[in-house]
């Protein structure tokens, strides 16, 4: 089973532009308690190498691209990020790289809890012991 998630968001445009709306707990399936954007990301430059233990995120490219890898210590995804109108989620113990960032990427992450070091697993050997425990 693939592990990439991606949820159609409502498309709200009309002869003015462009317009998504996104709701916590109707269109997403959690609340947002933080959010943060990555942006200006040199090219070449590989972001993310880590999983979390209890974090639901919602990833959206809000202009340009980039691609994801999604990983859960069995398989391994990739997707591109490349349109504002899908949002890729992301679970517990998955395992994420971010790479291939177009100089125009605004990458617009909503996120369940606030931050937190502690939540992070950012050793591969340790996320892969984790998971198949
Ligand atoms: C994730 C991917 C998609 C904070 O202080 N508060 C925050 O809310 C965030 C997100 C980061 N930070 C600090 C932690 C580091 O010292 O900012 C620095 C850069 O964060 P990091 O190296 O973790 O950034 P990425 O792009 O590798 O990962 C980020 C998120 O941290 C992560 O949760 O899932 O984007």
């Amino acid at each position: 089973m693939s592990l990439i998630r991606l949820i159609d968001l409502p498309y709200l445009g009309d002869d003015r532009g462009s317009l998504v709306s996104i709701e916590a707990n109707n269109h997403i399936p959690f609340e947002v308690k933080r959010v943060y954007y990555i942006y200006h990301t040199k090219q070449c430059v590989s972001r993310g190498f880590h999983a979390h233990k209890n974090l639901q995120q919602l990833a959206i490219c809000v202009a340009g691209k980039c691609r994801f890898l999604l990983d859960d210590g069995v398989s391994r995804d990739i997707v591109w990020l490349d349109t504002p109108e899908k949002g890729l989620l992301i679970g517990n113990n998955v395992w994420r790289e971010m790479y291939d960032f177009s100089a125009d990427c605004v990458l617009l992450v909503l996120a369940s809890e606030y931050y937190d070091e502690s939540d992070y697993i950012r050793d591969y050997s340790i996320f892969c012991k984790k998971v198949k425990q």
